[in-house]
């Protein structure tokens, strides 16, 4: 499958790995909008988060949760951050496999897009 995302799953390119257990991966992005800026996504292949299934809401579900305790490890649970998902061209999604930004570490603008 010709999917960035898979690819850093595999190990095939290489990347920031923050967190990963047997269905979650979390990296830093390449391109950081924010002092903190990592990226959660689920092992399995989703293509954006329109695509998710009811057999997938624990899974989204603990990604949330992985986040949280990152940030909480990070030392942004006092002064809060942001998590953010981007869905198909409107939305402005580049990569096509569903992922989070957890973003913070500074005072963020307000969300316009
Ligand atoms: O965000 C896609 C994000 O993916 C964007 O912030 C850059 C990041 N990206 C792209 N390639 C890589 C690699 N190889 N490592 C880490 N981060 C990467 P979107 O929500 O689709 O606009």
């Amino acid at each position: 499958m010709d999917c960035i995302f898979c690819k850093i799953i595999q190990k095939e390119i290489p990347a920031q790995i923050v967190y990963e257990d047997e269905e979650i991966l979390a990296f830093k992005d390449i391109r950081p909008m924010a002092p903190v800026h990592i990226l959660l996504i689920p092992k399995k292949h989703i293509s954006d988060i329109s695509e998710i299934l009811p057999e997938d809401a624990g899974l989204i579900g603990r990604i949330h949760l992985v986040a949280v305790n990152l940030a909480r490890e990070l030392g942004m649970e006092e002064e809060g951050f942001r998590l953010v998902n981007n869905c198909k061209s409107n939305g402005g999604q580049e990569v096509f496999h569903v992922h989070f930004h957890l973003l913070g570490g500074r005072k963020l603008g307000a969300f316009a897009g």
